[in-house]
Formats: structure tokens, sequence, C-alpha cells
């Protein structure tokens, strides 16, 4: 006699999609690279979410961390620019389809050596896209030059020691301002999912900058994007607490030490302060901190900035709701009147 066995039911998330729809192709980076435990919170954060993969438009430059989107999100559109040029792509394409959910994942070479130009003017613009810097202190695909987010006096494999100052990505950010800033640690599974998560819900430039170790090049002794130097001198800001929109939010808070930030789209992030009174949306605070935490030799992790009322780029164009790329001819090109009138205009 035969039994039929029931397989258990498949494991989805609120708009029916199974974790497997939010994968990508097999890594092919090195094991144990810091880039390949971003790609799992990135596929993680956009699941339990629930956001359409189709409406997710995947942006990077070139190095390992620009390879990694091929690894995640397989059903999302992307685009794999040069070197240091993804901001130029991203801000074309998020013009032409406004409706789209732009994830810009590169390193600290494509920001901040090469991509440093455009990057500048990506967060000045405030273009509503998510900006994750895998950051390890190298050039990785090229056999681990020191970037300009190197420390002073950290060493290579070589014992060569970094002569230049470094670049923190965090504080340019705030500086030409960015409406959110965090850092994190590759290895911090939980405060980057929250991260992650405040990032889709925020409307305006996300900027992340993750510490993420380069096992081959630059996780030795001497080196300051380490996963030994973090677990030493990672100094975490807050406890974070990501609270999806469709979830219910009546949990009691103990008044005073939970920070309560409601999102564009009715999600909240509850920050609990962890010894420390800050404030994260200080500007100016937010730059001290950083000052102060790099005096000190630590590497300080958390939400540093967060401003939900800025205009974006796209609200200042004054862009029709509908996206320009889907608009019929007869409404995106001018008539010949018009045409002659511009012309009259320029005689
Ligand atoms: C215009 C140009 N200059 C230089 C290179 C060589 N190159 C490729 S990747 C890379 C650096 C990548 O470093 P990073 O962005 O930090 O990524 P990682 O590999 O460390 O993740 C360089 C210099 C290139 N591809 N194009
Ligand atoms: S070389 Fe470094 S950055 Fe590139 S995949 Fe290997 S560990 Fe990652
Ligand atoms: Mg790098």
């Amino acid at each position: 006699m035969s039994t039929t066995v029931t397989p258990p039911p498949k494991k989805v998330n609120h708009i029916g999609l199974e974790v497997l729809n939010y994968k990508g192709g097999k890594t092919t980076l090195c094991a144990g690279c810091g880039h390949n435990s971003i790609s799992e919170r990135i596929v993680e954060c956009f699941y339990e979410l629930g956001v359409e993969p189709y409406r997710v438009a995947k942006f990077s430059g070139i190095g390992c961390s620009s390879k990694s989107p091929a690894y995640f999100l397989g059903l999302s559109h992307g685009f794999n620019a040069v070197h240091g040029r993804m901001p130029a792509i991203a801000t074309g394409a998020m013009l032409a389809n406004r409706t789209l959910l732009g994830l810009g994942v590169t390193g600290d070479g494509d920001t901040a050596s090469i991509g440093l130009g455009q990057f500048m003017h990506l967060v000045r613009r405030n273009l509503p896209m998510i900006y994750v810097i895998e950051n390890n202190g190298v050039y990785g695909l090229t056999k681990g030059q020191f970037s300009a987010t190197a420390d002073l006096g950290s060493k290579l494999k070589t014992g060569a020691p970094n002569d230049l100052p470094p670049f923190d990505c965090c504080a340019l950010g705030l500086k030409w301002g960015a409406t959110f800033v965090a850092r994190s640690f590759s290895g911090d599974k939980k405060q980057l999912q929250a991260i992650l998560k405040t990032a889709i819900a925020h409307k305006g430039l996300s900027m992340i900058d993750v510490i993420s170790p380069c096992v081959t090049f630059n996780d030795h002794t001497g080196s300051t994007k380490s996963y030994s130097y973090m677990k030493e001198h990672e100094e975490v800001l807050q406890e974070l607490d990501f609270v999806p929109f469709f979830q219910d939010i009546s949990v009691e808070i103990p008044e005073g030490e939970v920070r309560d930030v409601e999102m564009h789209d009715g999600s909240h992030l509850r920050i609990r302060k962890l010894g420390r009174e800050f404030d994260p949306t200080d500007r100016f605070l937010a730059l001290r901190a950083l000052e102060e935490s790099e005096a000190k030799g630590e590497v300080l992790t958390g939400v540093l900035y967060l401003n939900t009322e800025k205009p974006t780029f796209l609200d200042l164009l004054n862009l029709a709701d509908e996206p320009i790329a889907t608009l019929p001819e007869s409404r995106v090109r001018p008539s010949k009147a018009v045409l002659d009138a511009v012309m009259e205009e320029l005689r």
C-alpha cells in the first residue's frame, strides 16, 4: 500500500514570495569575504519586507563589491557601470522611472577613490536610493592596493604602511547633505538588518558604510579593516529595531530610553540608547561623534543621522507622477508649434 506524503507548506512573505525569489547566482567571491555576508543580509531584508523584486533596480561600478549584485535579487533589474560612475547611471534610471527602488552596491575604491566626484553629487542631490559602500580599505579586485578609506598607518600584508589620511565616507555624506547616514559591520547581522530595512523605507539618499573585511588582502595584524580589529574597536551607538508598516506597532516602550522615528511608508525605527546620549536628527552631533571616536581609535557604528523631511531630487524637479519611461510619445514629444515657438525665442 502506498502512502502519499504531503510536502510542508512553503514559507512565504506577505506578498506571497519565497526567499528563493530574492536570491541571485552563486557567489564567486572568496570564502569569508565580508561582501558575501552583506549580500545575505540584502536577500533577508528584501524578503522580510516583501519588496517586489521587479521594482528594484540594482546599480554598481567595478570591484569585488560591485560584482555582488549578481549574487542577490536575481529577479530585479541591474546595471553594472564603469568604475566610479555608478551614480550617473543610477541618476538617469531613477529620473526615467521614479517608481523603481534604487539599490547601489559599491566599494570604497569605487566610491571614495575614482568615484568621489560622482558620489558627492549623488549625495548633494538627495537622489532617493540606497547606497551601500562595502568598505574594506583596499582595491580587492586588483590585488589589495590601499584605497582612500585606508587608515593612516594601517599596514599592507607586505608590512608597507599607508601614509595618507583616510576619507570617512559617513563624515563626507553628512557634510554634503545625505538624509540617512549609517555605519555598520558585515559581521553584525542584527544591526545591519535594521539599518538596511530603514534604508528601504527611507525616502531620500540612504548611505550605509559597511566595514566589510577582505580576507585575502586586508585581514592581517596591522590592518584596521580586519575582523579582529573590528571585534576589538567597534563602538556600537544604539540598539536598533525596525518595525515594518504591516506589523503591529502597539508594543509598550519605556519612556526616555527609546526614540521612535516614523518612516515615510509608515514603518518605525526604534532606537534604544546604549549609555551615551545621542540625537540622530542632529547633524553636528553626528560629525562630532565621528571625530571623537576616530581620535580614540574606535569605529562608531549605528544610525548617525536621519532626516525624513528634506525633499528629494525627484521632488525638486517636479516630475510627473507617472514614470517618464512609460509616458506615451504624445506626452513627451513637443508639438511642432511648441518647437517653433522655442526656435523663435532663440533667434
Ligand atoms: C577606469 C578604471 N580604472 C581602474 C580600474 C581597475 N580597477 C578595477 S576594480 C578597482 C578597485 C576596486 O576597489 P573597491 O571599489 O574598493 O572594490 P573591492 O574590490 O575592494 O570590493 C580598480 C582600481 C578600472 N576597472 N577602471
Ligand atoms: S579579494 Fe578580498 S574583496 Fe575580493 S572577493 Fe576576495 S576577500 Fe572579497
Ligand atoms: Mg575595497
